[in-house]
């Protein structure tokens, strides 16, 4: 055994940080909703890690005070512990960024939910019904290339981690694909549709959706560990490497932290952290990124499941304490991310697993959300409520393993 696995092996069974700042005097109490249980959110983590994720970290905010919790590794070659200062990629929680900008562009005037995509990129697509609010909530009907794309998990994703396409390519790759529905009619998870969001906001704006996201959101919102890099490969400054698990078990994890991630773009390529996230949520919860009419719009949620319902760029869990929690989930090849808060926006959580490709991690990240929502109790009934939610935490199909 040499010195660096030594290292990370260390790491990976010792190292649990539990850090739980005092709440500001003047921070308002978290009124009648459960204390987050801090305990059973290390527990999860270590669970975790059990389960094949090298490192996992969660930040809790909460009407001012902060919690968090980090086990295991940043990256398994030095054996650097993880933590909640790690950057990492955020997957689909850039879905809701898209979408933010969509609905401030709305709120401009520049942009209307309900008229149909072929209005403002004519021709695109082979349906004129399909409106902008059918795609920011899945119901296009627009087959999910990235379905064929990473069929095999390993091979699919060397196939394209260096490419660069145009939104166009992808766009092509679903429509060789039958849709899933007709425009309405059903909800069916798919890149494809935030994929014509980002040329959306490339049309109207006339500017790339790195400036938006910058403009509307990084920069008002001083979001210091939020980059859109595309299509350069490198996560700026300290992160965390992420491993994408095989699908032939046993097979070593690939290092996955460098990719253009060019095949998810405005569906799936921001770089985050968990305090950024939580700051994000925060703010567009507590309606400080768009109008109330525009917000409302956007949380109009329609059921996908017992425990989930989707709106506009944007998840809703029904979790066992009566709690619903609102935010999106996040699946790249490396990194499992969950970032949700309250209606109020003033209890968000973020949770990050650098591992992708393993069912078990990713429900067992779910229970952070039960610990940050739901507090000690939530223990008992965990397994049944993460159990009917595991296969839409990212794309159908995909998750399963
Ligand atoms: C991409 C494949 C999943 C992940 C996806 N992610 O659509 C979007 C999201 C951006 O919801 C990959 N899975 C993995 C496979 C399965 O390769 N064969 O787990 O790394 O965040």
């Amino acid at each position: 055994m040499n010195v660096t696995h030594l290292a990370s092996k260390s790491a990976l069974l010792g190292t649990v940080v539990l850090s739980l700042l005092a709440a500001p005097a003047h921070a308002a109490p978290a009124g009648t909703m459960p204390k987050p249980d801090l305990n059973g959110l290390r527990d999860v983590l270590r669970t975790a890690l059990k389960q094949g994720a090298p490192g996992a970290i969660a930040r809790i905010d909460d009407h001012g005070s902060v919690a968090w919790a980090a086990a295991g590794v940043a990256d398994r070659k030095s054996g650097r512990t993880i933590s909640n200062a790690d950057r990492f990629r955020i997957g689909s929680v850039t879905k809701t960024f898209s979408a933010v900008v969509l609905m401030q562009l709305a709120d401009e005037g520049r942009l209307r939910l309900d008229t149909s995509v072929d209005h403002y990129l004519p021709g695109l697509l082979p349906d004129s019904k399909i409106t902008v609010r059918q795609l920011l909530g899945h119901r296009s009907g627009l087959y999910d290339y990235s379905n064929d794309m990473f069929a095999n998990a390993v091979p699919g994703f060397e196939a394209v981690r260096s490419q660069v396409f145009t939104y166009r390519q992808l766009v092509d790759r679903s429509l060789r694909h039958k849709r899933t529905n007709a425009p309405g009619a059903a909800y069916a998870y798919s890149n494809t549709n935030f994929v014509v969001a980002g040329m959306l906001i490339e049309k109207l704006t006339g500017h790339s959706v790195k400036t938006e996201y910058q403009s509307r959101i990084i920069k008002p919102l001083k979001l210091r560990d939020t980059f859109y890099v595309h299509p350069d490969k490198k996560i700026p400054g300290r992160h965390a490497d992420g491993y994408l698990t095989p699908d032939k078990a046993g097979a070593p994890l690939v290092d996955a932290t460098e990719q253009t991630a060019s095949w998810a773009q405005s569906a799936g390529a921001v770089i985050s952290s968990t305090r950024d996230l939580n700051t994000f949520l925060s703010a567009l919860l507590g309606g400080r990124l768009m109008s109330p009419a525009q917000l409302k719009e956007m949380e109009r949620m329609v059921p996908v499941n017992g425990s989930q319902s989707y709106g506009l760029g944007l998840r809703s869990r029904h979790l066992s304490c009566g709690v619903s929690v609102y935010g999106h989930t996040g699946a790249v090849q490396g990194y499992y991310t969950y970032a949700f808060a309250t209606k109020d926006g003033r209890r968000s959580l973020s949770a990050l697993a650098n591992v992708s490709n393993n069912g078990r991690v990713l429900n067992t990240m779910l229970g952070t959300l039960e610990s940050a929502f739901c507090g000690k109790k939530a223990k008992d009934v965990r397994p049944t409520a993460a159990a009917d939610e595991r296969q839409e935490a990212v794309a159908p199909r995909l998750a399963r393993n």
